[in-house]
């Protein structure tokens, strides 16, 4: 197995981040990127209608990235060139915190895609669904999160405020090109098993609406870096005990199949737009 700096508790995760940011830099081409896009499982198909790729990078070729955990997860990062001169650094390599590789491996890509200039991060999920309206393959704003990771990408006394941590701006953006998108706070948990009914009552309960494995501590780094953050979940699945039947990752592997082509020209519409 390959070494990774940000296995060493003495390194600087920033400094590892700028490292990143460099071999993104040479093996691109490209010296700065101005929006980044992490895709989850559904939403892959986004990248090829953004724009035209330039290059395409694998990320173990990258300081500090994670070889993918999933297959059907691509592990690759790509610069993409949009019709309006945008640069866009695609991220299809997310590590997630169940992997147990540690908080700051989780928000490497996030801190590297900072490094290259981005000030707009755009993070997507597939996500379960407590809201009973929202069937398999519905898109939905995250308008806020509850993290119940009980961990955090902040190191030290570092006091970072989360209001409007996804950006009402951007989500006024989305609905402009899709008014029927409806929003929802997404709840990390930290997996790999789904929640048992009672947890999702549970964050029912406490104001969610969606349930995850990713994105709350990716936001929280992003905000630290300074970047403004539009989040999407596509529910592949009403959540455990909100649908009747369990949950099978197939399903929502088919789920989030069907629904890509749909989301991902969204998704790109949306990225023209930002
Ligand atoms: I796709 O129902 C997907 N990811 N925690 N719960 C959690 N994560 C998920 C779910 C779900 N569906």
């Amino acid at each position: 197995m390959n070494s990774n700096p940000l296995d060493d508790p003495s390194a600087d995760p920033f400094e590892v981040a700028a490292q990143a940011a460099g071999d993104i830099a040479r093996l691109t081409g490209v010296e700065h990127h101005d929006i980044a896009l992490t895709l989850g499982s559904g939403w892959g198909k986004a990248a090829d209608l953004i724009g035209e790729t330039t290059a395409t990078v694998p990320a173990t070729e990258v300081t500090g990235f994670s070889a993918p955990a999933l297959a059907g997860h691509v592990g690759s990062l790509r610069s993409i060139l949009t019709p309006t001169g945008t640069r866009v650094l695609v991220i299809g390599a997310r590590t997630h915190y169940y992997e147990n590789h540690g908080v700051r491996r989780v928000v490497h890509s996030v801190r590297t895609a900072a490094a290259t200039g981005a000030t707009t991060m755009v993070l997507t999920n597939g996500a379960g669904g407590i809201k009973e309206t929202w069937t398999p393959g519905t898109p939905v704003l995250i308008s806020d999160h509850i993290n119940l990771t009980a961990d955090s990408p902040l190191e030290g006394a570092t006091f970072i405020d989360l209001t409007d941590l996804y950006s009402s701006r951007l989500r006024g953006i989305a609905r402009s090109v899709d008014p029927t998108l409806d929003e929802g706070v997404y709840c990390q948990f930290r997996g790999p098993h789904y929640e048992t009914p009672a947890e999702v009552q549970m964050a029912k309960a406490i104001g969610g609406h969606i349930v995850g494995m990713s994105t709350a501590l990716e936001a929280i780094a992003a905000r630290q870096a300074g970047m403004e953050i539009l989040g999407f979940s596509l529910i592949t699945n009403l959540a455990a005990g909100i649908q009747k039947t369990p949950l099978s990752h197939a399903e929502v592997i088919e789920a989030g199949q069907s629904a890509e082509p749909v989301i991902s020209a969204l998704l790109a519409r949306v990225i023209g737009q930002l």
